[in-house]
Formats: C-alpha cells, sequence, structure tokens
C-alpha cells in the first residue's frame, strides 16, 4: 500500500521554528517499510531558516495561524495539497496535538478533495483522547487510532487492504458506522520497547532541512506514573529500552547525521535511578563522547546520580517546577514540594549542568497572590533559564474534567471552533477567562508582568553564557545552532 503519514503545518505557518522530526509518524513509517509498504512521512513544519522560536511569543501569531485558512492560494496548504497529489497514497495517516488539530482535519479535507477514495487516519495525542468528537465532528476523517499506532494501524491496513469493511476487532479503534461513532475495545500498551525499531530519519521527505541536533531527539521510555492533573500523559505504567538499545540509536544517528547533542525526550527520565545509571555506565565506558538533554523531576535527582550523568555528557536537565505556591502545587497533585525544589536548586547549580525551570500559571483557584508567589520563588531558586506557560486546558486531563466542573472548560467542540478560536483558548467555555480567581483583565495585565520577569531573568548576560558554555561542544560541531542560539538570546533582549 502507498502510506502517506503527515504532520501538518502548524510553526511554520506563523514564522516559528518547529524542534525535532516528527518522532511518532516516522516510526509508524519504518514499521510499515519494513512490511513491504512504500512510506512517505511528510513534515509539514520543518524549514530550513532558523526563524522565530521565542516561543512565549506563539500565541501573539495565532490570528494568522486561523487566516491561513480563509486564504485561497496559501503557499503552505498548496504545498499539501501537492505532495498528495503527487504521491498518490492508497492510505493517508495524519499525526495531531490538540494545540493545532485544526491543522489536521484542513490537511484532511485536501486529501479528500483531491484523492476522494484515499482513507484518512487520525492519530497522535489529539485523537487518544477526543477520537470520538473528531469523528463527530470532521467528515473527512474516516478512522481515530487512540494511543499507541504500531499495531493498530498496521491492523487496520491488513483489513482495507483485503477490501474487508468489518473494524470491530481491531483495538484502538474508532471509526463511523450506521451514522454513529465507535469505539472499539482500547489496545494494551506495547510491552517490549527494545522489540520495535528505531524511527528511520531518511524516509522523512526533506531529510536535510532538519539539524543534527533536531534529528537526535531520542526516547528512551515511555509513560510516567505521576498524576499530575495538567498533564496528557495517558500512560501510567513505564517501559523502559535497554541501555544497548538506546546507544545503538543515538550511534547509528551519529553516523548518519553527525549529532553531538541529543535529547532524552521522556516525561522523566530519570524515573529507573538503576537504569540511568547503566545507561551512563555504558556511554562512559564506550567512551562514545556523547551530550545531551533530558526532562525529570526535582524528586528524581541527587548529588551522585547528577555527578554521573554529568560525566556520561549530561549538559542540560530541564524540571517542572510549575509554582511557588504549596497549596496550587497539592492542587495539581505534581508530588512535590518547594522544599524538594529547593534541595533540587542547589544540586543542579553545584553540579555544573544547566538546568531549566519550567513554571505554569493561570490555573483554576490560583490567586493573585499564588502568582506572586510563583514569581518570587523562581528569583530565589534562579533557574539558569526560567520558562513561564500559561496553562490551557488539555482534554483527558483531571484539570480539563475539573475545569467542566467549575464552568471554566467546555467539553466539547464544534469544527466551526477549531478554525475561529484561537488556539490556546480551545476548550475554554469563555475564551477571555483564564481562571476563576483572577478577573480576565487583571489577568492579562498580571501575565505581562509575569512574562517580563522572567524575560528579564533569562536575559541577563550570566545566564546566557551559562547556556552558551554548556552548549560549546554543539557549536563546534554544528556551526548553524550557534547562530540560532544568538537569534533566541537577542530575541530575548529586544523582548522587553
Ligand atoms: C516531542 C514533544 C514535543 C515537541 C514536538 C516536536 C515535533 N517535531 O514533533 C515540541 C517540543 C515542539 C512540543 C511542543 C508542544 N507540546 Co509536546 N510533547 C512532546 C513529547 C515529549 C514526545 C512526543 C513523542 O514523540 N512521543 C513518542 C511517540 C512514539 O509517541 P506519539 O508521538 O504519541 O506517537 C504514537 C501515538 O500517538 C500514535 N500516533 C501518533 N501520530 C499518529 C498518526 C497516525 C496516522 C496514527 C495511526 C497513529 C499515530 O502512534 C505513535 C506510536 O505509538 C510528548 C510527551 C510524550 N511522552 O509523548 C509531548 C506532548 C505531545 N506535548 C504536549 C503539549 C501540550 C505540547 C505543547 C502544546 C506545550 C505548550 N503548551 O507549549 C506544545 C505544542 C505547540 C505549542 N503550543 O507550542 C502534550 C500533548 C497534549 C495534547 N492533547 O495535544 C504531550 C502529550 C505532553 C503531555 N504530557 O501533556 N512537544
Amino acid at each position: 500500500m502507498r502510506v502517506l503519514l503527515i504532520s501538518p503545518p502548524f510553526y511554520r505557518i506563523i514564522g516559528f521554528y518547529n524542534r525535532y522530526f516528527p518522532f511518532g509518524i516516522a516510526l509508524l513509517g519504518t514499521l510499515l517499510k519494513e512490511r513491504g509498504h512504500t512510506v512517505l512521512v511528510y513534515d509539514a513544519d520543518v524549514t530550513e531558516h532558523p526563524t522565530n522560536i521565542d516561543y512565549a511569543k506563539l500565541p501573539d501569531k495565532y490570528p494568522a495561524y486561523l487566516q491561513s485558512f480563509r486564504e485561497k492560494g496559501h503557499p503552505l496548504w498548496q504545498e499539501v495539497e501537492s505532495v498528495i497529489t503527487g504521491f498518490q497514497p492508497e492510505l493517508v495517516g495524519i499525526s495531531a496535538f490538540t494545540t493545532f488539530v485544526a491543522s489536521a482535519f484542513h490537511v484532511a479535507a485536501i486529501s479528500k478533495r483531491v484523492a476522494p477514495r484515499c482513507p484518512v487516519v487520525l492519530g497522535g495525542p489529539h485523537a487518544t483522547v477526543k477520537a470520538a468528537e473528531a469523528l463527530a465532528i470532521c467528515p473527512d476523517i474516516d478512522f481515530a487510532v487512540r494511543g499507541e499506532g504500531e499495531e493498530t494501524l498496521q491492523e487496520l491496513m491488513q483489513t482495507l487492504g483485503r477490501g474487508e469493511g468489518d473494524f470491530t476487532a481491531i483495538q484502538g479503534l474508532s471509526y463511523r458506522a450506521d451514522g454513529e461513532v465507535r469505539n472499539n475495545a482500547p489496545r494494551a500498551r506495547c510491552a517490549d520497547l527494545d522489540q520495535l525499531p528505531f524511527p528511520d530519519r531518511s524516509i522523512l521527505l526533506n531529510e536535510r532541512k532538519y539539524t543534527s541536533e533536531d534529528m537526535g531527539m531520542i526516547m528512551t521510555s515511555r509513560g510516567c506514573p505521576y498524576n499530575c492533573t495538567y498533564c496528557a500523559t495517558d500512560t501510567k505504567r513505564v517501559s523502559y529500552r535497554s541501555p544497548d538499545s538506546v546507544i545503538r540509536e543515538m550511534s547509528a544517528v551519529r553516523e548518519r547525521y553527525g549529532t553531538t547533542q541529543f535529547t532524552f525526550k521522556d516525561d522523566s527520565f530519570t524515573m529507573n535511578r538503576k537504569r540511568v545509571v547503566e545507561l551512563c555506565d555504558r556511554i562512559i565506558s564506550g567512551r562514545h563522547h556523547f551530550h545531551w538533554e533530558c526532562n525529570t523531576r526535582v524528586n528524581l535527582i541527587d548529588e551522585e546520580l547528577l555527578r554521573k550523568m554529568k560525566r556520561a555528557g549530561c549538559n542540560f536537565i530541564k524540571v517542572g517546577i510549575e509554582s511557588g505556591s504549596e497549596r496550587i502545587l497539592r492542587s495539581m497533585r505534581k508530588g512535590i514540594t518547594l522544599d524538594q525544589v529547593r534541595r533540587a536548586a542547589i544540586l543542579l547549580r553545584n553540579s555544573g549542568i544547566h538546568w531549566t525551570g519550567y513554571f505554569l500559571m493561570g490555573i483554576p483557584g490560583e490567586t493573585r497572590e499564588d502568582v506572586e508567589q510563583t514569581v518570587a520563588f523562581m528569583r530565589e531558586v534562579q533557574p539558569d533559564l526560567a520558562l513561564m506557560g500559561v496553562y490551557e486546558p488539555f482534554p483527558g486531563t483531571a484539570m480539563f474534567e475539573n475545569g467542566v466542573q467549575r464552568g471554566l472548560v467546555r467539553p466539547d467542540m464544534t469544527l466551526e471552533n477549531f478554525f475561529t478560536i484561537l488556539p490556546n483558548h480551545y476548550y475554554k467555555a469563555d475564551p477571555a477567562v483564564q481562571t476563576d480567581a483572577v478577573a480576565p483583565a487583571d489577568f492579562h495585565a498580571l501575565e505581562r508582568e509575569v512574562k517580563e520577569v522572567f524575560h528579564a531573568h533569562n536575559k541577563k548576560l550570566g545566564n546566557a553564557l551559562r547556556m552558551a558554555r554548556a552548549r560549546a561542544a554543539v557549536y563546534l560541531s554544528e556551526p548553524r545552532s550557534l547562530f540560532t542560539d544568538a537569534l533566541k538570546y537577542l530575541q530575548y533582549r529586544r523582548a522587553t
């Protein structure tokens, strides 16, 4: 079968740079190719030139994003059309996060216009939690795959290939039948990640547009057992790849793309301490000289572990702090205390590894005082980079359900809603209302104030130099990342 897997455009439409390659569809494409299908993986967001990367400014461009759907002959939507027409697929698969699911619906519509008989399948985080809604509102989507797609997509293709119309036995699949949406039983998670191939990055259309660092995104585990109420990760059971498999993938990526800086994008990389120690030991004893970053939690690091990680090439660690208010941390079920953050901040600073703290504001029930505590706490713990996000209700999360009960969140959206409401307001009952504890006008003024404090913190020369020092090896191997980083820093300087 000729299969076209698409990551729809979003960042590129509004002049932003999207990091990494589309891991999920690259992996699915690799599997299908191994099974003899003809596959093209089209990331419509990849751009060669470093464009805007100050993601705090992303929402400012959302009106232009919505406008692109109304613009006849928009070059990016024309590009999508010509890729579909040129490839002549027998199946189109589209991946989507909630934030840019309008793009997925639009791609589906283009596909149905130019290839009306070709089935369109939606997958990814949005399909996982909103399959029924997507099928109910978007007539151009024929199937939605909930959760991991490896087995489900192959079974669907086998059924379609045999010309059969009975999909009832395919776990994890949702589809329309007799005018209603059917949700088949869920599919069990992949039990052994080592059985999966590495995503073959060479099947990406425009492979050469990615930087070596973008190609260095690696997933060493799936899932997270914590219960943060704002998070959309749906797997509580964590499964891991073996250190051997991870090192083989890193070596293969380095060989093909010259990658020296890798990113472990696992939800919490140091969840299993023993495994991290083993991986680090293997990297050190094999003299691999990789550099890498990871995400983790403040309660999952200690001095000895950080020392080992640094020796194994870890140069960046990103942790979620979220709030400086114990009350809010508890309401988020974050599972950490402010004292744990203080302790981790000292360990991270002493480790010499560059560290980023992620913060969140605008969550239901949060007052101005809570937000002020967060700002004061950021100043106290002084991350090398401090990033503030404004909470968005993602379906499938506990906070989404709680928001529905509080009247802040609407459980469903119409197709028209997705094309008329700004993506950072999706599923909000009233786009103007962020939280029930701060009046809308006050919230927006507060958001501006807080973001200015964060910008001022990040643009301090000392912080910028610490970042540059941590990335020195990357600059040597990929000089264009020096340009990208300098651009980012200048954007920050101009922002306040
Ligand atoms: C990498 C990543 C990113 C990268 C994406 C880069 C890229 N080029 O794709 C970056 C850093 C840009 C990013 C940005 C954001 N992200 Co993010 N990100 C992730 C992360 C860590 C890994 C995704 C991944 O590759 N997973 C591994 C692969 C194997 O899984 P997968 O992609 O889900 O694919 C599987 C299935 O979904 C399915 N599948 C996927 N596509 C398709 C397509 C078809 C046709 C089929 C059949 C199946 C299928 O099969 C795949 C294999 O099993 C996830 C967390 C996670 N653990 O998944 C969050 C996650 C996807 N991100 C999330 C969010 C919220 C965001 C942001 C909105 C955050 C923000 N507020 O800024 C932004 C999005 C845009 C914006 N506003 O800036 C949420 C998504 C929630 C949602 N409902 O959409 C997640 C789940 C994090 C979380 N725990 O809440 N992100």
